[in-house]
């Protein structure tokens, strides 16, 4: 039971950090860093099933994020159903096609040639779940009128960049998907003139042989700058 004082009108709690020896800080962070390294975006997705807990878990890491005035601007739309995820899937066809031939300029679609992306998503269809994440600019209240929401794509981001890291601790594999245009999504699944859609998850395991790009990450001396 967590100890409640009143400061300013407000409630706090005590925050007990459990603090660790330099040591023992080193070892963990160093033993995330290599977990975060086996990361990858997988396109080649089994349809062996995932068990909905999993993906229950995944999704309420992601909602412990920090978000503006703690207003947490996300949803987080789920579904397992083929009805929809095939009609997700024509319809994120459908854009991405116009997208690779004739929307995305020429030096886009080099930049994306060695991912050898192209329209066609079928593992839309294939991966036994999908997230579907929204941010939402404003609240509306029970009485109808609207409450801003704050820094609401940074905190989404954030909130999304905690998903993809539970979603490769708890063994899935995923794909940041950026169908664009994305509003399709939102008629799809009904969703509330406030939210807009932000990424598209599909989640699963990978197939037993499963291929990926060789990338590279930069280097921690090209992205980091101590003064
Ligand atoms: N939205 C397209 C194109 C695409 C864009 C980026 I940035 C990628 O890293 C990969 C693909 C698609 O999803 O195919």
């Amino acid at each position: 039971m967590s100890v409640t004082k009143i400061i300013n009108s407000f409630p706090f709690i005590k925050y007990v950090h459990k603090e660790i020896s330099d040591e023992a800080a080193l070892k963990r962070s160093s033993g995330f860093l290599g977990e975060m390294l086996q990361r990858r975006s997988v396109r080649q997705f089994s349809t062996k099933p995932v068990p909905e807990q999993l993906i229950r878990n995944v999704i309420a890491t992601a909602n412990t994020a920090p978000s503006g005035a703690n207003k947490q601007p996300w949803t987080f739309c789920v579904t397992a159903d083929p009805t929809i995820k095939k009609q997700i899937r024509i319809a994120a066809e459908e854009e991405e096609f116009k997208s690779y031939n004739g929307r995305m300029p020429e030096e886009w679609l080099k930049d994306l040639a060695p991912l050898q992306t192209d329209w066609k998503k079928d593992f839309l269809e294939i991966a036994p779940w999908l997230i579907v994440v929204f941010k939402k600019s404003y609240n509306v209240e029970a009485d109808g009128s609207k409450r801003n929401n704050y820094y609401v794509t940074e905190s989404t981001g954030i909130a999304t960049g905690f998903l993809i890291a539970a979603i490769h601790n708890a063994g899935l594999v995923t794909l940041t998907h950026t169908p664009s245009p994305m509003n399709f999504l939102s008629k799809l699944l009904e969703r509330p003139e406030n939210e807009k859609p932000f990424l598209l998850l599909p989640v699963g395991y990978a197939t037993e042989e499963c291929w990926v790009p060789e990338l590279k990450k930069k280097t921690l001396e090209e992205v980091t700058f101590f003064y």
